[in-house]
Order: C-alpha cells, then sequence, then structure tokens
C-alpha cells in the first residue's frame, strides 16, 4: 500500500507522473485559444448566506441537520467570496488567468425561487462580472451549483416537474441582466452528483433517498438542462457560448476479460457518464445497458419529452477527478455493479479517497470526443484533494503541483490525437467548503485560513502562473525531479 499524502521529503509515487503525456510541454502548445482558467461555486465560497436579500438554499437547511457534514460544518461564512471577490480576482488574475468560472445562487437572486428578483443579489453578480472584465479574465457563469431556492424545494424541488419552467424563469433573469457581457454560460454543474448524491444516497443536499425521487429529479434535471440552453439561446447575443457540464470517471473493470466485471462496467458507464449527456444529443437515455432503469423512467416521461431533452451545446464541460473500478455486484438493483474503493486497491488516493490517476481525463476526452455529434468539449474542473503544509510565508503541496502538471499534460495527450478541447480550468481557485466532506479536503490554488480569512497562493498556484507564463515544464517523471518537488 502507498500511503498519501506523501511525507513532503519523500518522492511521489509514479501515478502522479504517467510517462504517457509529451514532455516538455509548454503553454504555446495548446494554442493561443485555448482557455486557462480556475473554477469556484457560490454555495462552497461565497458565504453571505442572509445578506442583501438573500433567500435560504437546500444547502443553507442541510447543512444545519447534524451528523450529515462532518464535524457538522457549514458555508455560512465561507470563503468570504461575497466580501472578498475582488481580492480573489486579483490573485486570479495575478495567477496569469485568462478566465474565471463562478456559479450564482439562484435565491441570492430570486429568494423564492420565482416571482420577484433581489435587486441587491443581482446587482452583486453585476459587479462580480465587471471586476472580473477590468482584470481581463473571461467570467464563465454557472447557473446551477446544487444551491436549490428552499422555497421550490418545499413544492417538491427536482421531483416536481415544474422545476423546468421555474429554472427557465432563472435563466432568463441572469440572461437579461448579464448576457451584454458574459459570453460564457454553463447551465447545470454535474446533474448525476446533484441528482444522485442528493435523491438517492442522501449524502447531499436534499439528503433524500428515495429511488422515485432520484428518476423524476433525473428526468426534470435532463429537461431543464436542455430548456436552460434554449432560454439562454434566445436571450443571448449570438456571439455567446452555451455550455453545460458532466461529471465522469474512467471506468475499468477489477477483473479484465471477466464477463461479469466487463459488463458491470458498462452499466456503471451508462449511469455515471452517459444518462446526462446521450439525451442532449437526441439518443434518449442509455437504456440498452439499462432497460430497468429505462422502463422506471419512462414513467416520468411525457410526449415530446425525447425532443425537449435535446438541445445543440456549443461546448460540454467535462468534470474528472479520479478512474473508478467497477466489479459485479448482486446487491445494487438496477447497475448489478459497485465500485471498488481505491483504499482496497493498494493504489495512491487522495483526501477524498479517489485514486489518483491523472490519465483519467485523457480517457475522458476520448470517450466523449468519440460522439459523432460532441460539440468541442472543455475540462471545467479537474485538480486533486491534499493536504498543505505552511513552510513561513510559502504553502508547500508537492502533490497538488503534481497532480495539476500531469492532468494537463493529459489534456494536450488527446489534443495532440485530435480531440477538440478548447480550456482548462483548475477546481479550485481558492480553497473551499467541500459538501459533506466540510472544510478538511483542500482542493484550492490558494490557501485559505479559515480563522482569519488570509489568502496564501499555494506552490501549485506558483508553478500554474510559472506555467501561464510561458515556461517550458517538463513532466517531472525522474526520480531526481520527484526528489526536487
Ligand atoms: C463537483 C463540484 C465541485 C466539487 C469538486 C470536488 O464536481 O463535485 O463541481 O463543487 O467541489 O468536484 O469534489
Amino acid at each position: 500500500m502507498i500511503h498519501l499524502p506523501p511525507r513532503y521529503d519523500e518522492p511521489l509515487p509514479p501515478a502522479f507522473f504517467p510517462a504517457s503525456a509529451p514532455t516538455p510541454f509548454s503553454r504555446a502548445d495548446f494554442g493561443a485559444d485555448f482557455h486557462w482558467g480556475a473554477s469556484a461555486a457560490a454555495y462552497q465560497t461565497e458565504g453571505a448566506w442572509q445578506h442583501q436579500g438573500k433567500g435560504p438554499s437546500i444547502w443553507d437547511d442541510f447543512t444545519r441537520r447534524k451528523g450529515v457534514i462532518r464535524r457538522n460544518e457549514h458555508a455560512r461564512v465561507g470563503a468570504d467570496f461575497y466580501n472578498r471577490y475582488e481580492e480573489d480576482l486579483d490573485l486570479a488574475h495575478g495567477l496569469g488567468l485568462s478566465d474565471f468560472r463562478f456559479s450564482a445562487a439562484w435565491p441570492r437572486v430570486l429568494p423564492e425561487g420565482t416571482g420577484a428578483v433581489n435587486r441587491r443579489g443581482l446587482d452583486f453578480y453585476d459587479r462580480l462580472v465587471d471586476a472580473c472584465l477590468e482584470r481581463d479574465l473571461r467570467p464563465w457563469l454557472t447557473l446551477y451549483h446544487w444551491d436549490l431556492p428552499s422555497a421550490l424545494q418545499a413544492r417538491g424541488g427536482w421531483t416536481n416537474r415544474n422545476v423546468v419552467n421555474w429554472f427557465a424563469e432563472y435563466a432568463q433573469v441572469m440572461a437579461r441582466r448579464l448576457g451584454d457581457r458574459v459570453q460564457h454560460w454553463l447551465v447545470l454543474n454535474e446533474p448525476m452528483v446533484f441528482v444522485g448524491a442528493g435523491h438517492l444516497l442522501g449524502v447531499h443536499a436534499p439528503g433524500r433517498r428515495h429511488l422515485g425521487a432520484f428518476l423524476a429529479a433525473a428526468h426534470h434535471a435532463t429537461l431543464a438542462q436542455a430548456e436552460g440552453g434554449r432560454v439562454l439561446r434566445a436571450q443571448l447575443p449570438a456571439t455567446a457560448r452555451i455550455g453545460t457540464t458532466f461529471s465522469c470517471s474512467y471506468l475499468t473493470p477489477q477483473r479484465p476479460g471477466n464477463a461479469y466485471d466487463e459488463a458491470a462496467t458498462r452499466r456503471a458507464d451508462a449511469l455515471l457518464n452517459r444518462l446526462f449527456v446521450e439525451p442532449v444529443l437526441g439518443q434518449g437515455y442509455p437504456v440498452a445497458e439499462l432497460p430497468a432503469l429505462g422502463w422506471l423512467l419512462d414513467r416520468y416521461q411525457k410526449p415530446g419529452d425525447d425532443q425537449r431533452m435535446a438541445f445543440k451545446f456549443d461546448f460540454w464541460g467535462i468534470q474528472n477527478y479520479t478512474r473508478e473500478v467497477v466489479r459485479f455486484s448482486p446487491w445494487l438493483p438496477l447497475q448489478w455493479a459497485s465500485l471498488v474503493p481505491a483504499k482496497q486497491r493498494s493504489v495512491p488516493y487522495s483526501d477524498m479517497g479517489w485514486e489518483v490517476y491523472p490519465e483519467s481525463l485523457y480517457h475522458m476526452l476520448k470517450q466523449y470526443a468519440a460522439y459523432p455529434n460532441a460539440p468541442q468539449l472543455m475540462i471545467t474542473e479537474s485538480g486533486s484533494a491534499f493536504p498543505d503544509e505552511r513552510q513561513g510565508t510559502r504553502v508547500v503541496d508537492p502533490a497538488r503541483r503534481a497532480y495539476l502538471q500531469a492532468a494537463v499534460g493529459q489534456v494536450l495527450r488527446a489534443q495532440r490525437e485530435g480531440v477538440d478541447v478548447g480550456g482548462y480550468f483548475a477546481w479550485s481557485l481558492t480553497d473551499n467548503f467541500e459538501w459533506a466532506e466540510g472544510y478538511g479536503p483542500r482542493f484550492g490554488l490558494i490557501h485559505i485560513d479559515y480563522n482569519t480569512q488570509e489568502r496564501t497562493v499555494k506552490d501549485s498556484g506558483r508553478w500554474y502562473q510559472e506555467f501561464l507564463g510561458g515556461a517550458p515544464m517538463a513532466q517531472e517523471h525522474t526520480a531526481e525531479n520527484v526528489a526536487r518537488l
């Protein structure tokens, strides 16, 4: 078993430095139009949960329940981004980013979810967009990163088909106000996660554990995804670029060649990587692998839904953190598959318990690019949670730095093989509230001391800055290079 986190004077395991990526490489290799950014999300960073007219969200409610979040933490203050966004954008600009992705909190804009607009909430996003532009950061706005207004949850939330209209109204409000300045729009953040973790596993807001709720939420999110795209298209200038994001994991069978594990891997792929993607393309749900899911979802479908689920996005945001190993399981109906935790596999893993496997990014880019009518792909999140060590004024994080470098190398590898990939966004600009894991796992390029809210650029952030400044980067996979990290 390789233990992670490594001690900082120990060489990092070879998994950080897959030799498959081109080396050395530099920013110029990706092309002049490539977008280089970092991502963030409203609930994870903003705080100000009751400020200036904001309504409550399902995450405000969920984090109030005892025992659902590690150490019962919450993000009422978070990274205090609501008050400190200018400082954070200065730092982002200082790192040399060309793009910054953030989300808007729906209940900040529409406290009741629909109806009356909270002017001060909308003004905040207006100022944020202007502050990005003043710093030459192109804003990428995600409409929904999981903080549904509580008022809508009281009416069933994602399980109520009316959510499609509620979401359309919110999308319209945002597009009307910001469409003159925001060019890049993202509709949903990772539907599989907020639908699955929120409605089937019960580990995210709204904390439901119910197959019917999962199915209803899945179908309504699929409809809202396309409807959001249509509303934006109708509202925005022709130059706007409209996308949405998908979570994904590269999946491999525990026993390659074993028919049960191979079939389980295909079913898991349909559920985890394809469920929300193929309806967008007009292919419907991937029911060939999951017939029972198909019959169950039918209950929520109305005539014409197959067309309503489709939309021609300008790009897809791909968000990948790891690979999963799949085995046949007789215990989990529908999927008949389970994921083997990294901790049981003698592989290095991060503070999230996820296998360190940067090549996963390459494989997922290849998989999505293989759809004949796929749009351009963007890596809208990529990163890893490792501990940081303060050494004087520095925050030393060799594992994150190495991961970032390896991940960027894997994007270039895919691009060189012809994949149309147009951007890379590190998750995340700063440390922030990691949902059910609270503040434990840190993903930021910038460290936050939550006692003082002091920001410090980590070594990984410095690495990104050097790279974005044009420095050539050798893949640091030789023993001497590793020792020097
Ligand atoms: C997600 C979200 C982020 C997470 C990140 C790390 O992918 O789950 O978009 O909000 O913080 O992925 O888990």
